[in-house]
């Protein structure tokens, strides 16, 4: 039987959109189902890594550049607003700093997993008892359609750290943008954590680790079709190859079967063809040069405040407002 995501009404999200990716050509898998809780486990690994700078570098950012940021937003009670918040981890680096500073604000954490944040509401009430913390659960802008109004109109800053924006095209990190504007008024803050481009040895390394750890995490993504749609994948079958094009900043991870085999998908009742060495695109991880970031700035109307920016001057967290 031919399956198509169309017909199949009744199958979750992540079948429909697994047999899309696999019925195409070339196949693809959309990363954002790397997610699940090993997922979640190895990404927390991944971030450890001697090769993967990216979160060493954003928290070198926001420990440097906290109290500048906090001058930014003045004495008046402001919304801070986290898309994707995780853990809250690097975020509290900024917590810290704006309660530090005895700055009258609430924190709005959104994520799609309402574990993790019931989690991060714990750990912070028992960090700051004071500090109110209203998570949004669900997808970006559904939770912000649904933000809680505060009694007075109050300016927002809003946080997209740790290169997610890399994680979309160009053109969908544009439209996102565009999208997020429409949430925000006049004078309101965004600061946007973007990799930027940089010797490739040293980005292609941080998404080929010694350890094995990305290859991992990467099968992972297999092993998850086999746990949920009863698929048999073997994933050592399959060799983790990524690589880095210099003009575009892309990054890309595929996936490439070693050898010519067939996948039965029982969920799906499909088998998957793979010639030896057929690909599966499984990620965009995106590096920017300014140029990139000032014209997707200038098509959302947002003016770049500043740049934020490590030492090594491999990463910025970029700040705009909005005019
Ligand atoms: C979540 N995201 C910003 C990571 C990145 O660097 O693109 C995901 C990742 N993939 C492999 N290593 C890390």
């Amino acid at each position: 039987m031919i399956l198509t995501a169309e017909t199949n009404t009744q199958l979750s999200a992540f079948a429909q959109d697994s047999l899309k990716g696999l019925s195409s050509q070339p196949k693809y898998l959309l990363s954002k189902y790397f997610y699940d809780a090993a997922g979640d486990r190895l990404f927390q690994d991944i971030m450890e890594l001697p090769e993967y700078y990216l979160t060493r570098c954003e928290d070198e950012i926001l420990r440097q550049y906290a109290g500048d940021l906090a001058q930014y937003l003045g004495e008046a009670p402001f919304d801070l607003i986290e898309l994707g918040a995780g853990d809250g981890l690097k975020t509290r680096i900024l917590l810290e700093q704006f309660q530090n500073q005895a700055l009258h604000f609430r924190y709005l954490p959104v994520d799609i997993s309402a574990n993790i944040l019931a989690h991060l509401q714990e750990t912070l009430s028992a960090l700051w008892p004071d500090l109110t913390v209203v998570p949004l659960e669900g997808d970006y802008f559904t939770a912000l359609h649904q933000m809680p109004a505060a009694e007075t109109p109050r300016r927002k800053l809003v946080l997209f750290l740790g290169s997610t924006i890399g994680n979309m095209t160009l053109a969908d990190s544009r439209a996102f943008l565009q999208r997020l504007r429409v949430e925000l008024s006049p004078g309101d803050l965004l600061l946007v954590g973007f990799d930027l481009k940089k010797d490739p040895d040293i980005i292609l390394a941080a998404y080929n680790d010694a350890a094995g750890v990305t290859s991992a995490f990467n099968h992972n993504h297999l092993l998850r079709i086999n746990r949920e749609l009863g698929a048999n994948f073997d994933a050592q079958t399959f060799l983790h190859w990524p690589l880095y094009q210099p003009t575009t900043g892309h990054t890309k991870s595929y996936l490439l079967s070693t050898i010519a085999q067939k996948v039965y998908i029982k969920a799906l009742d499909v088998n998957i063809d793979f010639a030896a060495w057929e690909a599966i695109d499984m990620e965009l991880s995106k590096k920017f040069d300014f140029a990139e970031i000032e014209s997707l700035a200038a098509d959302a109307q947002l003016k770049v405040l500043t740049y934020f920016q490590d030492q090594k001057q491999y990463f910025s967290d970029v700040l705009f407002v909005l005019e």
